[in-house]
């Protein structure tokens, strides 16, 4: 059986489902946001897909993530459910969170995953605490935190690192440099050009990976994972990469220059493309049954929007539910 990188035919079609998934996912939302249809603000990663799938691809189901207010992708990428997940950004009673969370706070404990964040950076500790918990009990599992570039100028992060430094922690920090930080240029707001350099001061391996390259992004995570699994962690990685849409859907995005965001869009930086590229390349797909795939996710995700609308709204007095835990008073 022919393979790509050590990954089987199975998993590399898992994969660029998955990239599939998050991408068609995102533009969908992005259309139903623009005709009001959803409420809040959305973050879409479109552009990002390689990223969130290359980590994910080297860790398993019962392992520990923390995201962002942009964490769609990891959400995907770690398997929760479309429906439920399109529901809950809809605000109805059958999403993930019941409606309670929306985009921002999408969650999942039956994933590992302790919850998107729309505080920058905190995620960082949530991974940590995870790492901390799973070292002490023993139980063999990792973290990964996902977080931007931004965040890698917040305390939590630099507090994490060095925490998780000292006591050797299974976490995986994995910064998905998309050079900007709402409007501002990476340029701007840091010295070093790597993010990757971060980890040196703190005593952490650390690897920069094209982030739009799913197989380079595996290979850092698979090797960052077991050396994690080996209690020699953390690791840092870079995935350097490109948001597709502005900080948010609506952000008209004029402070990137002419022509950036088309030449991320374009065969040679896109990550679905170059990675059909590699699959076609390498023989193990023909582009018919990439089309038949990414055609099968387009039914999903049609289903997915479906399954939000047809769903109950959730009632405004919820939000007060789940606030106190029960008996703590
Ligand atoms: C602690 C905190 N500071 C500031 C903000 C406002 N804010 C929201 S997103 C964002 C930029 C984050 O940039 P980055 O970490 O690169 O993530 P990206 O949006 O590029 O995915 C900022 C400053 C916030 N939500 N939380
Ligand atoms: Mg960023």
């Amino acid at each position: 059986m022919k393979d790509l990188n050590g990954l089987s035919k199975e998993k590399l079609e898992e994969m660029y489902v998955k990239m599939e998934q998050i991408r068609q996912f995102e533009l969908k939302a992005a259309e139903l946001y623009q005709a009001g249809e959803l409420p809040g603000f959305l973050h879409p990663c479109a552009g990002q897909e390689a990223a969130a799938v290359g980590v994910m691809t080297a860790i398993d189901q019962d392992d520990y993530i923390s995201t962002t207010h942009r964490g769609h992708g990891h959400v995907i990428a770690k398997g929760t459910d479309l429906n439920r997940m399109m529901a809950e950004l809809f605000a109805k009673k059958d999403g993930c969170c019941r409606g309670n969370g929306g985009s921002m706070h999408i969650m999942d404990r039956s994933r590992g995953i302790l919850g998107a964040n729309g505080i920058v950076g905190a995620g960082t500790t949530l991974a940590t605490g995870a790492a901390l918990a799973a070292k002490i009990s023993g139980n063999g599992r990792i973290a990964v935190s996902f977080f931007g570039d931004g965040a890698q100028n917040e305390g939590f992060f630099h507090e994490s690192m060095n925490i998780a430094s000292i006591w050797n922690l299974p976490v995986i920090f994995a910064c998905e440099n998309n050079q900007y930080a709402e409007s501002t240029s990476q340029k701007y707001h840091m010295r070093p050009d790597d993010i990757a350099q971060r980890g040196e001061g703190y005593g952490v391996k650390s690897f920069t990976a094209d982030g739009n390259d799913v197989l380079d992004v595996y290979e850092k995570a698979r090797q960052a994972a077991e050396i994690c699994r080996k209690g020699e962690g953390p690791v840092l990685i870079e995935s350097k990469t490109y948001r597709w849409f502005g900080h948010y859907v609506g952000d008209p995005g004029i402070y990137r220059p002419e022509g950036e965001a088309e030449m991320w869009k374009g065969p040679e930086k896109e990550p679905i493309a170059r990675f059909r590229a590699q699959l076609a390349g390498k023989g193990l797909f023909t582009e018919e049954e990439l089309d038949q795939l990414r055609d099968q996710v387009a039914r999903q995700i049609e289903e997915a929007v479906a399954f939000g609308k047809a769903s109950e709204p959730q009632v405004p007095e919820f939000a007060l539910e789940n606030v106190y835990e029960e008996g703590l008073l």
